[in-house]
Protein backbone atom coordinates (compact mmCIF):
# COMPACT_ATOMS: atom_id res chain seq x y z
CA UNK A 1 0.00 0.00 0.00
CA UNK A 2 2.77 2.19 0.17
CA UNK A 3 4.09 2.03 -3.65
CA UNK A 4 4.05 4.96 -5.35
CA UNK A 5 1.81 3.81 -7.79
CA UNK A 6 0.43 0.49 -8.88
CA UNK A 7 3.06 -0.61 -11.57
CA UNK A 8 3.49 -2.68 -14.05
CA UNK A 9 5.23 -5.54 -11.84
CA UNK A 10 2.03 -5.67 -10.36
CA UNK A 11 0.35 -5.81 -13.38
CA UNK A 12 2.50 -8.69 -14.82
CA UNK A 13 1.95 -10.21 -11.46
CA UNK A 14 -2.09 -9.92 -11.62
CA UNK A 15 -1.58 -11.51 -15.30
CA UNK A 16 0.88 -14.38 -14.64
CA UNK A 17 -1.54 -15.42 -11.78
CA UNK A 18 -4.47 -15.46 -14.39
CA UNK A 19 -3.25 -17.27 -16.52
CA UNK A 20 -1.96 -19.68 -14.83
CA UNK A 21 -4.62 -20.71 -12.35
CA UNK A 22 -7.58 -19.50 -14.15
CA UNK A 23 -9.84 -16.24 -13.89
CA UNK A 24 -11.70 -18.56 -11.00
CA UNK A 25 -9.27 -17.94 -8.37
CA UNK A 26 -10.70 -14.18 -8.21
CA UNK A 27 -13.99 -15.41 -7.11
CA UNK A 28 -11.87 -16.24 -4.10
CA UNK A 29 -9.87 -13.46 -3.86
CA UNK A 30 -9.54 -11.03 -0.64
CA UNK A 31 -6.78 -7.91 -1.87
CA UNK A 32 -4.39 -7.56 1.20
CA UNK A 33 -2.82 -4.39 0.67
CA UNK A 34 0.33 -4.61 3.17
CA UNK A 35 2.66 -2.02 4.88
CA UNK A 36 -0.59 -0.37 5.47
CA UNK A 37 1.33 0.95 8.96
CA UNK A 38 3.28 3.23 6.53
CA UNK A 39 1.24 5.03 4.74
CA UNK A 40 0.91 7.96 6.94
CA UNK A 41 4.98 8.37 6.86
CA UNK A 42 4.96 8.28 2.89
CA UNK A 43 6.07 11.35 1.19
CA UNK A 44 2.59 12.72 -0.54
CA UNK A 45 0.99 12.37 3.05
CA UNK A 46 3.54 15.05 4.74
CA UNK A 47 3.67 17.48 2.22
CA UNK A 48 -0.48 18.19 1.76
CA UNK A 49 -2.64 18.96 4.53
CA UNK A 50 -5.17 15.98 4.34
CA UNK A 51 -6.16 14.31 7.41
CA UNK A 52 -4.16 11.52 8.19
CA UNK A 53 -7.30 9.18 7.86
CA UNK A 54 -8.59 11.17 4.98
CA UNK A 55 -5.35 10.05 2.97
CA UNK A 56 -5.41 6.88 4.55
CA UNK A 57 -8.90 5.94 2.70
CA UNK A 58 -8.20 7.91 -0.55
CA UNK A 59 -5.11 5.28 -0.71
CA UNK A 60 -7.11 2.15 -0.33
CA UNK A 61 -9.61 3.67 -3.00
CA UNK A 62 -7.32 4.28 -5.04
CA UNK A 63 -5.56 0.65 -5.41
CA UNK A 64 -8.83 -0.61 -4.89
CA UNK A 65 -9.84 1.62 -8.02
CA UNK A 66 -6.53 0.47 -9.87
CA UNK A 67 -6.54 -3.31 -9.13
CA UNK A 68 -10.58 -3.92 -10.05
CA UNK A 69 -9.67 -1.95 -13.38
CA UNK A 70 -6.89 -4.27 -14.51
CA UNK A 71 -8.90 -7.15 -13.80
CA UNK A 72 -11.41 -5.85 -16.03
CA UNK A 73 -8.94 -5.62 -18.96
CA UNK A 74 -8.60 -8.98 -18.51
CA UNK A 75 -10.34 -11.98 -19.61
CA UNK A 76 -13.01 -12.02 -15.91
CA UNK A 77 -16.36 -11.03 -16.87
CA UNK A 78 -16.97 -7.53 -15.27
CA UNK A 79 -19.83 -7.91 -12.91
CA UNK A 80 -17.82 -11.10 -11.51
CA UNK A 81 -15.09 -8.88 -11.06
CA UNK A 82 -17.17 -5.63 -9.69
CA UNK A 83 -18.67 -8.07 -7.27
CA UNK A 84 -15.23 -9.58 -6.26
CA UNK A 85 -14.19 -5.98 -5.03
CA UNK A 86 -17.03 -4.58 -3.83
CA UNK A 87 -18.04 -6.93 -1.60
CA UNK A 88 -20.71 -9.50 -2.99
CA UNK A 89 -18.47 -12.36 -2.09
CA UNK A 90 -17.94 -11.19 0.73
CA UNK A 91 -21.34 -11.19 2.13
CA UNK A 92 -21.62 -14.63 0.70
CA UNK A 93 -18.33 -15.44 2.76
CA UNK A 94 -20.39 -14.00 5.54
CA UNK A 95 -23.67 -15.66 5.59
CA UNK A 96 -21.90 -18.82 5.24
CA UNK A 97 -20.32 -18.62 8.54
CA UNK A 98 -23.53 -17.18 10.01
CA UNK A 99 -25.10 -20.30 9.22
CA UNK A 100 -22.44 -22.68 9.54
CA UNK A 101 -21.83 -21.63 13.24
CA UNK A 102 -26.00 -22.42 13.81
CA UNK A 103 -27.33 -18.90 12.98
CA UNK A 104 -30.75 -19.63 11.55
CA UNK A 105 -32.76 -16.04 12.95
CA UNK A 106 -31.46 -12.81 12.91
CA UNK A 107 -33.54 -10.03 14.74
CA UNK A 108 -32.84 -6.49 14.25
CA UNK A 109 -33.83 -3.77 16.25
CA UNK A 110 -33.96 -0.20 14.17
CA UNK A 111 -33.97 3.40 16.59
CA UNK A 112 -33.42 6.74 16.37
CA UNK A 113 -34.93 10.23 16.08
CA UNK A 114 -38.04 10.70 14.14
CA UNK A 115 -37.36 11.52 10.66
CA UNK A 116 -34.19 9.72 9.93
CA UNK A 117 -35.06 7.36 7.57
CA UNK A 118 -35.95 3.95 9.95
CA UNK A 119 -38.98 3.13 7.72
CA UNK A 120 -37.46 3.56 5.04
CA UNK A 121 -34.25 1.68 5.83
CA UNK A 122 -36.97 -1.36 7.15
CA UNK A 123 -38.71 -1.38 3.58
CA UNK A 124 -34.61 -1.71 1.95
CA UNK A 125 -33.91 -4.57 4.16
CA UNK A 126 -37.16 -6.49 3.48
CA UNK A 127 -37.07 -5.90 0.51
CA UNK A 128 -41.19 -4.69 0.16
CA UNK A 129 -42.50 -1.77 0.63
CA UNK A 130 -44.24 -2.69 4.31
CA UNK A 131 -44.07 0.23 6.50
CA UNK A 132 -45.25 3.27 5.78
CA UNK A 133 -42.21 6.10 5.25
CA UNK A 134 -43.40 9.75 6.42
CA UNK A 135 -43.77 12.51 3.88
CA UNK A 136 -44.30 15.35 5.52
CA UNK A 137 -42.64 17.22 8.57
CA UNK A 138 -45.12 15.07 11.07
CA UNK A 139 -44.05 12.09 13.00
CA UNK A 140 -44.78 9.35 10.96
CA UNK A 141 -44.02 5.89 13.07
CA UNK A 142 -46.26 5.71 16.34
CA UNK A 143 -46.19 1.83 17.19
CA UNK A 144 -43.62 -0.91 17.39
CA UNK A 145 -43.90 -3.15 14.20
CA UNK A 146 -42.46 -6.37 13.66
CA UNK A 147 -41.58 -7.11 9.57
CA UNK A 148 -40.41 -10.72 8.39
CA UNK A 149 -38.82 -11.79 5.33
CA UNK A 150 -36.47 -15.23 5.14
CA UNK A 151 -33.56 -14.13 2.74
CA UNK A 152 -30.67 -17.17 2.08
CA UNK A 153 -32.83 -19.55 4.51
CA UNK A 154 -32.28 -16.91 7.23
CA UNK A 155 -35.68 -15.64 9.05
CA UNK A 156 -35.22 -12.12 9.51
CA UNK A 157 -36.97 -9.93 11.79
CA UNK A 158 -37.03 -6.36 11.68
CA UNK A 159 -38.90 -3.83 14.47
CA UNK A 160 -39.47 -0.52 13.07
CA UNK A 161 -40.13 1.86 15.76
CA UNK A 162 -41.52 5.20 16.64
CA UNK A 163 -39.04 8.07 16.09
CA UNK A 164 -37.41 9.30 19.83
CA UNK A 165 -37.56 13.39 20.30
CA UNK A 166 -40.27 13.53 17.78
CA UNK A 167 -41.65 16.47 19.94
CA UNK A 168 -44.47 14.45 21.43
CA UNK A 169 -43.42 14.03 24.71
CA UNK A 170 -43.78 10.32 23.99
CA UNK A 171 -40.31 8.99 24.24
CA UNK A 172 -40.62 6.88 27.52
CA UNK A 173 -43.86 5.13 26.27
CA UNK A 174 -42.31 4.80 22.83
CA UNK A 175 -39.50 2.76 24.92
CA UNK A 176 -41.71 0.91 27.03
CA UNK A 177 -42.98 -0.27 23.72
CA UNK A 178 -39.66 -1.36 22.44
CA UNK A 179 -38.91 -2.90 25.28
CA UNK A 180 -41.97 -5.03 25.70
CA UNK A 181 -42.22 -6.10 21.95
CA UNK A 182 -38.59 -6.77 21.73
CA UNK A 183 -37.57 -9.54 24.08
CA UNK A 184 -34.35 -10.60 22.01
CA UNK A 185 -32.15 -9.08 19.30
CA UNK A 186 -29.47 -9.58 17.76
CA UNK A 187 -28.18 -6.43 15.85
CA UNK A 188 -29.52 -2.90 16.95
CA UNK A 189 -29.53 -0.47 14.02
CA UNK A 190 -29.10 3.44 15.52
CA UNK A 191 -29.98 5.39 12.71
CA UNK A 192 -28.87 9.50 12.40
CA UNK A 193 -28.87 11.90 9.39
CA UNK A 194 -25.37 12.10 7.65
CA UNK A 195 -26.83 14.90 6.38
CA UNK A 196 -27.52 17.34 9.23
CA UNK A 197 -25.12 20.37 10.06
CA UNK A 198 -24.31 19.53 13.58
CA UNK A 199 -24.08 16.54 15.93
CA UNK A 200 -27.16 18.37 18.16
CA UNK A 201 -28.75 17.85 21.52
CA UNK A 202 -31.91 15.46 19.92
CA UNK A 203 -29.20 13.13 19.16
CA UNK A 204 -27.50 12.99 22.34
CA UNK A 205 -30.69 12.93 24.07
CA UNK A 206 -31.92 10.15 21.98
CA UNK A 207 -28.80 7.43 22.58
CA UNK A 208 -28.55 8.84 26.06
CA UNK A 209 -32.28 7.55 26.68
CA UNK A 210 -31.74 4.17 24.76
CA UNK A 211 -28.76 3.59 26.90
CA UNK A 212 -30.42 4.19 30.60
CA UNK A 213 -33.56 2.24 28.94
CA UNK A 214 -31.79 -0.64 26.76
CA UNK A 215 -29.34 -0.95 28.83
CA UNK A 216 -25.08 -0.10 27.70
CA UNK A 217 -24.88 -4.23 26.37
CA UNK A 218 -27.25 -2.36 23.87
CA UNK A 219 -23.84 -1.44 22.11
CA UNK A 220 -22.11 -4.38 22.09
CA UNK A 221 -24.78 -5.62 19.62
CA UNK A 222 -24.61 -1.75 17.45
CA UNK A 223 -24.15 -1.06 13.59
CA UNK A 224 -24.66 3.04 13.62
CA UNK A 225 -26.30 3.66 10.52
CA UNK A 226 -25.85 7.39 8.63
CA UNK A 227 -28.31 7.67 6.52
CA UNK A 228 -29.46 10.36 3.30
CA UNK A 229 -25.88 9.51 2.59
CA UNK A 230 -26.87 9.99 -1.02
CA UNK A 231 -27.96 13.48 -0.27
CA UNK A 232 -24.16 14.63 1.50
CA UNK A 233 -22.59 15.37 -1.97
CA UNK A 234 -26.17 18.56 -2.42
CA UNK A 235 -24.49 20.37 1.02
CA UNK A 236 -23.98 23.47 0.65
CA UNK A 237 -20.48 23.21 2.62
CA UNK A 238 -19.59 20.82 -0.62
CA UNK A 239 -20.17 22.98 -2.93
CA UNK A 240 -18.40 26.11 -0.93
CA UNK A 241 -15.32 23.67 -0.42
CA UNK A 242 -13.15 22.59 -3.17
CA UNK A 243 -12.54 19.06 -2.34
CA UNK A 244 -13.17 15.50 -4.35
CA UNK A 245 -16.97 13.94 -3.63
CA UNK A 246 -15.11 11.00 -2.00
CA UNK A 247 -12.96 13.13 0.71
CA UNK A 248 -15.93 15.21 1.68
CA UNK A 249 -17.72 12.16 2.19
CA UNK A 250 -15.20 10.27 4.03
CA UNK A 251 -14.81 13.22 6.22
CA UNK A 252 -18.04 13.92 7.08
CA UNK A 253 -18.30 10.15 7.85
CA UNK A 254 -15.50 9.93 10.07
CA UNK A 255 -16.75 13.45 12.11
CA UNK A 256 -20.13 11.55 12.95
CA UNK A 257 -18.13 8.46 13.73
CA UNK A 258 -15.70 10.40 16.23
CA UNK A 259 -19.00 12.90 17.38
CA UNK A 260 -20.76 9.46 18.44
CA UNK A 261 -18.23 7.57 19.80
CA UNK A 262 -17.07 10.52 21.95
CA UNK A 263 -20.86 10.90 23.15
CA UNK A 264 -20.95 7.04 24.27
CA UNK A 265 -18.05 7.09 26.40
CA UNK A 266 -19.21 10.52 27.83
CA UNK A 267 -22.15 8.62 29.11
CA UNK A 268 -20.48 6.37 30.73
CA UNK A 269 -20.43 3.05 27.79
CA UNK A 270 -17.03 1.01 27.93
CA UNK A 271 -14.44 1.86 25.70
CA UNK A 272 -13.52 -1.36 24.49
CA UNK A 273 -17.71 -1.44 23.34
CA UNK A 274 -17.71 1.92 21.97
CA UNK A 275 -14.05 1.15 19.80
CA UNK A 276 -15.90 -1.95 18.29
CA UNK A 277 -19.13 0.20 17.15
CA UNK A 278 -19.25 -0.34 13.20
CA UNK A 279 -20.71 2.64 11.26
CA UNK A 280 -22.21 2.43 7.62
CA UNK A 281 -24.16 4.55 5.51
CA UNK A 282 -27.35 4.75 3.89
CA UNK A 283 -28.76 6.25 0.98
CA UNK A 284 -31.39 5.60 -1.73
CA UNK A 285 -32.37 2.01 -3.01
CA UNK A 286 -32.96 3.74 -6.66
CA UNK A 287 -29.67 4.46 -7.13
CA UNK A 288 -27.32 2.67 -4.74
CA UNK A 289 -24.58 3.90 -5.14
CA UNK A 290 -22.19 6.27 -2.87
CA UNK A 291 -19.18 8.35 -3.11
CA UNK A 292 -17.62 5.58 -1.78
CA UNK A 293 -19.33 2.79 -3.10
CA UNK A 294 -20.92 0.98 -5.52
CA UNK A 295 -23.70 -0.14 -3.45
CA UNK A 296 -24.97 0.67 -0.24
CA UNK A 297 -27.26 -1.80 0.97
CA UNK A 298 -25.00 -4.96 -0.08
CA UNK A 299 -22.04 -2.94 2.39
CA UNK A 300 -24.57 -2.65 5.00
CA UNK A 301 -25.41 -6.48 5.07
CA UNK A 302 -21.82 -7.15 5.20
CA UNK A 303 -21.54 -4.61 7.97
CA UNK A 304 -24.56 -6.09 9.67
CA UNK A 305 -23.53 -10.00 9.63
CA UNK A 306 -19.73 -9.18 10.47
CA UNK A 307 -21.15 -7.66 13.21
CA UNK A 308 -23.44 -10.47 14.00
CA UNK A 309 -20.38 -13.44 13.27
CA UNK A 310 -18.01 -11.08 15.64
CA UNK A 311 -20.23 -11.37 18.60
CA UNK A 312 -20.71 -15.04 18.00
CA UNK A 313 -17.33 -15.61 17.66
CA UNK A 314 -16.01 -13.67 21.29
CA UNK A 315 -18.03 -15.98 22.99
CA UNK A 316 -16.08 -19.07 21.45
CA UNK A 317 -12.56 -17.73 21.01
CA UNK A 318 -11.45 -21.09 19.19
CA UNK A 319 -14.39 -20.53 16.62
CA UNK A 320 -14.89 -24.33 16.71
CA UNK A 321 -17.79 -24.51 19.58
CA UNK A 322 -21.02 -22.47 19.06
CA UNK A 323 -24.03 -24.86 19.43
CA UNK A 324 -26.40 -21.68 19.50
CA UNK A 325 -26.21 -18.21 18.39
CA UNK A 326 -25.63 -15.93 21.54
CA UNK A 327 -28.26 -12.94 20.86
CA UNK A 328 -28.89 -9.82 23.57
CA UNK A 329 -31.95 -10.02 25.57
CA UNK A 330 -33.67 -6.94 26.88
CA UNK A 331 -34.56 -7.29 30.22
N1 LIG B 1 -33.12 10.37 -0.38
C1 LIG B 1 -33.32 9.65 0.73
N2 LIG B 1 -34.54 9.69 1.29
C2 LIG B 1 -34.74 8.98 2.41
C3 LIG B 1 -33.70 8.22 3.02
N3 LIG B 1 -34.19 7.66 4.12
C4 LIG B 1 -35.48 8.07 4.20
N4 LIG B 1 -35.81 8.86 3.18
C5 LIG B 1 -37.10 9.56 2.99
O1 LIG B 1 -37.24 10.43 4.12
C6 LIG B 1 -38.58 10.47 4.57
C7 LIG B 1 -38.66 10.08 6.05
O2 LIG B 1 -38.26 8.73 6.17
P1 LIG B 1 -38.99 7.68 7.17
O3 LIG B 1 -38.41 6.35 6.84
O4 LIG B 1 -40.44 7.84 7.17
O5 LIG B 1 -38.38 8.21 8.57
P2 LIG B 1 -38.62 7.55 10.01
O6 LIG B 1 -37.32 7.60 10.72
O7 LIG B 1 -39.26 6.23 9.89
O8 LIG B 1 -39.63 8.60 10.66
P3 LIG B 1 -40.61 8.36 11.96
O9 LIG B 1 -41.47 7.19 11.66
O10 LIG B 1 -41.37 9.64 12.06
O11 LIG B 1 -39.70 8.17 13.13
C8 LIG B 1 -39.36 9.52 3.68
O12 LIG B 1 -39.98 10.31 2.67
C9 LIG B 1 -38.31 8.62 3.08
O13 LIG B 1 -38.68 8.12 1.80
C10 LIG B 1 -32.40 8.20 2.38
O14 LIG B 1 -31.44 7.57 2.84
N5 LIG B 1 -32.28 8.94 1.26
MG1 LIG C 1 -41.09 5.50 10.57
Amino acid sequence: MTSKRFRTDDLETIKKLTEALGEKLWEHALVVLTFANEVPLSPTKKTDDVPEATAFNNRVLAFKKAINKHLKSSDASATEVGQIIFGAKNLEYQIEEFVSSGGQTVNILLSGKTGVGKSYLTNALIGENVAAEGYDIDPQTDNVTAYEVVKNGISITVFDTPGLADATGNDEEYLRKIKEKVTHLDLFLFCTEMTSRRFRTDDLETIKKLTETLGEKLWEHALVVLTFANEVSLLPAKKKGNVPEVTFFNDRFLAFKKAIKKHLVAIGVPEITVTNVPFTPAGELDDPRLPDREDWLTAFWIAAFKRINRNAKSCFPNGKCRPYFIFFRLC
